[in-house]
């Protein structure tokens, strides 16, 4: 059975860890959600392209919070969390091109009851292990009874390929005993700068295309 916390809410590892503030995080994933949501339908609605394949969005688990605090030499607390951490309510857009993303990262920042506090862009400056990505830290208003608050989010914004390179590379992230790791480090740059590539053709093919239709 689920444990009911004094409030006679379902107790979960997440609001034991995060306690009212769970509200806000998920608060701010669902207000992002739906800003991107409304994009994709009025551009379907005009007669568009949606540039958007799909989203996805979590609060980080309690347990991933606290290993970044403690890799950053922090106490791994609650308090810690809300101080130091940008990505406890994380949104990823997957976009289908790669201009794309950059017209998306456009439209977020044409919303100005947004706070844009920081923009990485992980596509134009790969890191060394090949990732690409372009990172948003955003500031969402959230209305409560007592009156509005600003939630700190991330955004993360890549394409289709992009978003399935970084998930394979994140399940051998942080393992420690890894079989051949150098070499599948190697193979993951190699197909990071293939991935690169390839998206920048189908860019390029798509804009034939569309000018013959
Ligand atoms: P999870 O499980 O995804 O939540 P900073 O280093 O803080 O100056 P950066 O890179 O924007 O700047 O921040 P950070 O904290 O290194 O990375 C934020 C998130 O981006 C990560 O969250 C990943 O989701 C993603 N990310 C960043 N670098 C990589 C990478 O090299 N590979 C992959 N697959 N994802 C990456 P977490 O905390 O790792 O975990």
């Amino acid at each position: 059975m689920d444990d009911i916390n004094e409030k006679g809410a379902v107790a979960t590892p997440e609001s034991d860890f995060y306690k009212e503030s769970l509200v806000l995080f998920e608060g701010a994933i669902s207000e992002i959600l739906t800003r991107i949501d409304i994009i994709r339908r009025y551009f379907v609605a005009t007669g568009r392209r949606d540039p958007v394949e799909y989203c996805k969005a979590r609060v980080k688990t309690p347990q991933s919070t606290k290993n970044k605090l403690v890799s950053r030499g922090l106490e791994p607390t609650y308090e810690n969390a809300l101080e130091h951490l940008n990505d406890v309510a994380g949104t990823r857009v997957v976009c289908t091109f790669v201009d794309d993303v950059y017209s998306v990262v456009e439209m977020i920042k044409k919303q100005d009851d947004l706070v844009i506090l920081n923009e990485k862009d992980y596509i134009r400056d790969p890191k060394p292990n090949g990732y690409r990505s372009y990172h948003m830290i955003v500031r969402v208003p959230i209305h409560l009874p007592e009156g509005m608050t600003y939630v700190t989010a991330e955004i993360q914004l890549r394409t289709l390929a992009m978003d399935c390179w970084a998930a394979l590379e994140h399940r051998i992230k942080y393992k420690r005993d890894v079989p051949h790791k150098e070499m599948i480090r190697d193979e993951l740059k190699r197909c990071a700068d293939e991935i690169a590539s390839t998206d920048l053709t189908l860019k390029t093919l798509r804009d034939v295309i569309d000018k013959m239709e």
